[in-house]
């Protein structure tokens, strides 16, 4: 056994052991003293986030993928979470055919960059067939191709004391990842869906697509992505928009 696996598995015991025989509290401090807090950790559920969250990231390898199906598997309807922006800017840039949309990259990264659509797709790609799992119950199989996330953030290179990597919206709705789901090779940035260009309810023109979390981290309509070490500066300081409506911030599964 290697050492960090030995390491891994003696926090995670200890994790579960606390929880068990002192309580929550005593766990959750275990997990700050291993850095694993995710930003939603105060308030009525934040233990329990923390428990979720810490136990997910200690029992998970590095490179542990999400399923991928095959084509005969895709779902012949893919019902939509979010209704597009039906106001401006988005609505100039959707009767542009976004010619003129660009996503900029910034915050802890040596080179910032804005990237238009046309440059997104003349970087490497990768297509996966994955599942899409909505909280609300419902749930598809389709075809997503994109750049992966971690090419984008080698090219402008990502500083070391980095820790989120924050979306943001056309819609005003944000989300955040951790550097371990931002350098997963299945988290994409995806203009293309079941062979064609993203279509408007699925979050033309760019989405993340994060098949190792719930459908909501894979937030549609990119307009900005911001690397950084906090992100209590954003929105109400939870990492997202979603944990304000009674979402966690890490939705994994
Ligand atoms: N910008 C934005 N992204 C979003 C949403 C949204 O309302 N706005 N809804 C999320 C939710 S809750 C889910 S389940 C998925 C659904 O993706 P789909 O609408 O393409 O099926 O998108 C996510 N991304
Ligand atoms: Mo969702």
């Amino acid at each position: 056994m290697s050492d960090t696996l030995s390491r891994r598995k003696l926090i995670k015991t200890g994790l579960v052991a606390a929880a068990g025989a002192s309580g929550l509290a005593v766990a959750a401090r275990i997990a700050s003293r291993y850095g694993l807090i995710p930003p939603d950790h105060r308030g009525i559920y934040g233990i329990g986030e923390t428990l979720t969250y810490a136990t997910q990231r200690l029992l998970t390898s590095h490179d542990s993928l999400a399923r991928e199906f095959s084509r005969s598997d895709i779902s012949s309807i893919a019902p939509v979470n979010g209704e597009p922006p039906e106001y401006e800017p988005y609505l100039r840039h959707f009767a542009e055919g976004f010619a003129s949309w660009q996503l900029t990259i910034d915050g802890l990264v040596a080179h910032p960059a804005s990237f238009s659509l046309e440059d997104l797709k003349r970087l490497p790609s990768r297509t996966q067939i994955t599942h899409l799992a909505c909280e609300e119950g419902w749930s598809y199989i389709a075809q997503w191709t994109g750049v992966p996330l971690s090419y984008v953030l080698n090219l402008v290179g990502v500083l070391p004391q980095a820790k989120y990597v924050v979306f943001f919206a056309f819609d005003k709705k944000f989300d955040s990842l951790d550097m371990f789901d931002a350098w997963h090779p299945q988290t994409l940035l995806a203009y293309s869906m079941n062979g064609q260009d993203l279509p408007k309810r699925h979050g033309a023109p760019l989405r993340v697509r994060v098949p190792r979390q719930l459908g909501f981290k894979s937030k549609k309509y990119l307009t900005h992505i911001e690397v950084t070490d906090k992100v209590t500066n954003i929105g109400s300081g939870q990492g997202s928009s979603s944990p304000d409506k009674g979402y966690s911030w890490y939705g994994g599964i």
